[in-house]
């Protein structure tokens, strides 16, 4: 059962069990970096498989499960059959899904929970603060190749399990609506921070409106390419795979050049309290740009190769409206540790979108720079 909000040993055991009929769980330990779903490292006794990935999906992000499920099952599938074109490792490069007893991908627990698992990639981690530019670099070609690899996928396909996911003007409006609503009278507190998000409201609608105007391309991108989506190699360092697929839906490949330089070139935590040490690392920027650009630049149209420095300022900036507008309705949305951790956050990026403005030249020189090498 839920004890204190957590779950009980006996409790996972009997889920897991569900993904690993016959064999003997040893341990199930929690894994604390996603801010939505809980995630678990199941450990069994005896076998060539050890250990999986098990999550409980958060439904009330992800409202349709079915749905959110399926998307990727269809997305896996489609890129192990690419990997495999390519002569890649299937089992190393692609994100795989680990069915249930009854053949199925996601488990329902008789409290109505809902439960999925993942192969465990061995020998390979995630960082949640690159320490040097080549992590960032491998991160910039892993989510690019991702890109590619998905080029041709039929975005009908797919449900957008979560609509205006990132609709930059429709978070700006949810914002708006928060401070109005201030349900727990927060807003007096972070005055500041409000001011510095409304004063930005003629930038929250420019990629928007370029790509209601059809003049931004709709392509299948990931969507939440945070750094601690990729799975770095432990031994040479060399990216693995990319993961948490939860949010690969329709969207620009600006979202996820954006959503990835504001968590990778951050010098700090996400949540880090001193903001004198959140700064943006133009090395990291760079490495990252590098490796995207190697993958895509030849793909990309001339505005999303000039929208790219943009995008990383109002990505970081869209980020910090959640966590501000989540910190004023009460932190339903993003799981916090402590109080005040997604008013953190929200500083944080905060910070990052003041300092990316007054860098601005800079990040367009290096975008120039790159794009003659
Ligand atoms: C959430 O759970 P995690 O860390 O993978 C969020 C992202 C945010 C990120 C901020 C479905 O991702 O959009 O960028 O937190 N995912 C969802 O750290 O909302
Ligand atoms: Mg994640």
């Amino acid at each position: 059962m839920i004890s204190n909000g957590e779950f009980t040993f006996d409790y996972l055991r009997e889920r897991a069990k569900v993904f690993a009929p016959g064999r003997t769980i040893a341990n199930v330990l929690r894994n604390k970096d996603g801010h939505i779903n809980d995630t678990f490292i199941v450990e069994m006794i005896r076998g060539e498989t050890r250990r999986f990935v098990m999550q409980r999906i958060n439904n009330r992000v992800f409202t349709n499960p079915q749905a959110l499920m399926r998307n990727m099952t269809l997305v896996t599938e489609y890129l192990r059959r690419r990997v495999t074109e390519l002569g890649g490792d299937v089992n190393r490069e692609v994100l795989t899904l680990r069915r249930a007893a009854d053949g199925q991908v996601l488990h329902q627990a008789p409290d109505g929970t809902l439960w999925r698992a993942f192969t465990f990639v061995e020998d390979a981690l995630t960082v949640q603060r690159v320490t040097c530019p080549e992590q960032l670099y491998e991160a910039g070609s892993a989510f690019g190749r991702f890109q590619n690899l998905l080029c041709d996928f039929p975005a009908q396909e797919l449900v957008p399990v979560i609509p205006d996911f990132h609709n930059t003007r429709v978070r700006f409006e949810a914002l708006e609506a928060a401070i109005g609503e201030n349900p727990l009278g927060r807003a007096a507190e972070v005055q500041a921070d409000i001011d510095f998000a409304l004063a930005r409201r003629q930038d929250a609608c420019v990629l928007q409106d370029l790509l209601d105007a059809e003049k931004l391309p709709l392509r299948v991108t990931h969507n939440d390419t945070k750094i601690n989506n990729v799975m770095l190699d432990a031994s040479t360092g060399q990216a693995v795979c990319v993961i948490d697929l939860d949010t690969v839906m329709p969207g620009s490949i600006l979202f996820d050049f954006g959503d990835a330089i504001r968590s990778g070139v951050n010098t700090a935590e996400e949540d880090e309290p001193d903001l004198s040490k959140v700064r943006v690392d133009l090395e990291y920027y760079q490495a990252f740009a590098r490796g995207f650009l190697e993958q895509t630049r030849d793909s990309m149209t001339e505005l999303e190769r000039e929208l790219l420095p943009f995008a990383a300022k109002m990505m970081t900036f869209e980020c910090g409206t959640r966590f501000l507008a989540d910190h004023l309705l009460g932190d339903t949305y993003f799981r916090i540790h402590r109080p005040g951790q997604n008013l953190d956050r929200a500083r944080t990026q905060f910070k990052l979108v003041a300092e990316m403005e007054a860098l601005e030249p800079e990040l367009r020189r290096i975008q120039k720079e790159l794009m003659r090498s």
